[in-house]
């Protein structure tokens, strides 16, 4: 792809493209290989404040536009999205990183949802209920609720915007979009592909720039009622404080240490494909990665074994090269933070398996290139067990039973994925209901999930919120019941019988 020579982008607030109001810049560059990708607006409170007015603003008129219609829009979107599906794979190989294969997945998420909640603009189900009233009508429908900041990550930086975006807007309510500062572009186009949808102005905002300060600001804007965030507990937990003087709807999406686990009747081939696509897919930059596998003592030797040996097989490089299985990680302090856990790990007494260095040679140098690292005899105290590393880094412990393996598993902070390969039914089930986590997959690793499911995790992982599936629109409508009594007289609920 001819990459974009550091082109100059902006602001899309209330219809027009605009520069930040301090006149000031950051750049795109690329994790692969230092490539200049596009130079943005480093906004601050004066630009989200003109966007948060715009999109109140153009709350007023969104909200009544009939929901099909809303609907439609986003079958639009759809198609351009499908349209543009390679450019926007290419693009996302330059600036995040990931490997082409996994870029359109990224973008195919977003055409999922903008088809999916396209669709529930034709249905956004309320219900209707008997009253217990003689000549009385009740039923629920779902309300927009105004205007809601998005905040996104850059590890799926078309298919989380979707998530969060498509919702909000099928349900009537108005957008400030903050994209990650490490993949603005993609976020840019993303807005671009709406703008041409049909989006009118003010219904989404785009301002780009840090979480300190664009983000904040949209936290603590009073006419931001909701914010939904995918970021890192510490953020979300910030987040929180902040926004609870307004009682702001927050939805957090935050950390994983997710498991797989491999009990000793797993088909071992299939364990160790879920294992490696689920902790060096993305580089291991997924929320979702196994950063742990929890493998039963009669496999461990034969699983660690082949582990290591798929380990060795891949192929690090460009992302938009064919050869390629794990890309860079997305910046320099990722990278020390991934190396600073091959230290934690070496320092607690487990053994480094294979990985743990930074990789360079054949161009390698001028990115962000992390060995697929995989340690051993760890214990489930570890920080390398415990802790996020968000890197290509995965940490094998050893259990007796199944038992164990569930204990260890739940035995973390965090709560978002999980995973079991077993061919026994019955602890497949015992699983399902014991793991502690949002997400549970059988005889698959622990990445790869679809739209039309909530999407989400217990513990610290969130607040009880979920994204995507018919969760999302929980989230982004409150309810209202309405109650018509057409008896023409004056009925007292609980009082007349
Ligand atoms: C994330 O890492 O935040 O299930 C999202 C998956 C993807 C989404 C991951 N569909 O791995």
């Amino acid at each position: 792809m001819a990459i974009l020579g550091a082109k100059t982008f902006q602001n899309y607030i209330d219809g027009e493209w605009v520069d930040a109001a301090s006149g000031e810049t950051f750049e795109s560059t690329s994790p692969a290989n230092g490539d200049a990708i596009g130079v943005f607006p480093r906004s601050s409170a004066a630009d989200v404040e003109r966007a948060v007015a715009a999109a109140k603003h153009a709350y007023e008129d969104w909200r009544l536009v009939p929901a099909p219609k809303r609907g439609e829009l986003l079958f639009r979107f759809a198609h351009l999205l499908s349209e543009q599906k390679e450019d926007l794979a290419q693009l996302m190989a330059h600036e995040m990183g990931k490997v082409l294969p996994e870029a359109r997945g990224d973008v195919q998420e977003a055409i999922d949802m903008a088809y999916y909640m396209g669709g529930e603009g034709r249905r956004l189900f309320g219900q209707t209920t008997p009253s217990e009233l003689r000549d009385k009508f009740n039923m629920s429908v779902r309300q927009p609720i105004g205007v809601v900041g998005v905040i996104t990550p850059w590890n799926f930086p078309i298919a989380i915007p979707s998530w969060k975006m498509l919702p909000a807007l099928v349900c009537g309510n108005t957008v400030v979009f903050k994209p990650a500062t490490d993949t603005p572009t993609l976020g840019e186009r993303f807005v671009e592909l709406l703008v041409e949808a049909g989006v009118s102005a003010g219904v989404v905002n785009i301002v780009h720039g840090g979480g300190g300060e664009v983000g904040n600001a949209l936290v603590q804007h009073p006419d931001v009622p909701v914010i939904s965030l995918t970021g890192s507990r510490e953020t979300g937990v910030e987040v929180t404080k902040t926004g609870a003087d307004r009682l702001k709807h927050i939805h957090l999406e935050l950390g994983g240490k997710n498991a797989i686990i491999v009990l000793d009747d797993a088909n071992l081939d299939l364990a160790v494909d879920g294992i490696i696509w689920s902790a060096f897919g993305t580089s291991g930059q997924r929320c979702t990665a196994a950063s742990r596998v929890i493998a039963h003592e009669a496999v461990y030797d034969k699983l660690v074994a082949r582990l290591v040996a798929e380990a060795e097989k891949m192929q690090l490089g460009y992302g938009w090269e064919d050869e390629t299985d794990v890309g860079p990680v997305i910046n320099q302090a990722a990278l020390d933070k991934i190396h600073s856990y091959t230290e934690i790990g070496k320092d607690e007494g487990a053994t480094l398996l294979t990985g743990g260095e930074v990789a360079s040679g054949n161009g390698l140098e001028k990115g962000y290139y992390y060995r697929p690292t995989v340690f051993g005899d760890v214990d489930p105290q570890m920080r390398i067990a415990q802790e996020e590393i968000f890197g290509p880094t995965t940490a094998v412990i050893k259990v007796r039973d199944v038992d164990q393996a569930i204990e260890v598993s739940n035995g973390i902070k965090y709560g978002l994925s999980s995973s079991i390969f077993t061919q026994d039914v019955n602890r497949a089930f015992r699983a399902m209901r014991d793991l502690k986590a949002g997400i549970t997959y059988i005889n698959a690793g622990t990445i790869g999930a679809e739209v039309h499911l909530p999407f989400g995790g217990v513990k610290d992982t969130g607040n009880g919120h979920r994204e995507a599936g018919q969760a999302a629109l929980d989230f982004f409508t409150e309810w209202k019941s309405i109650y018509v009594d057409y008896s023409g007289k004056l009925q007292k609920a609980q009082i007349d019988t």
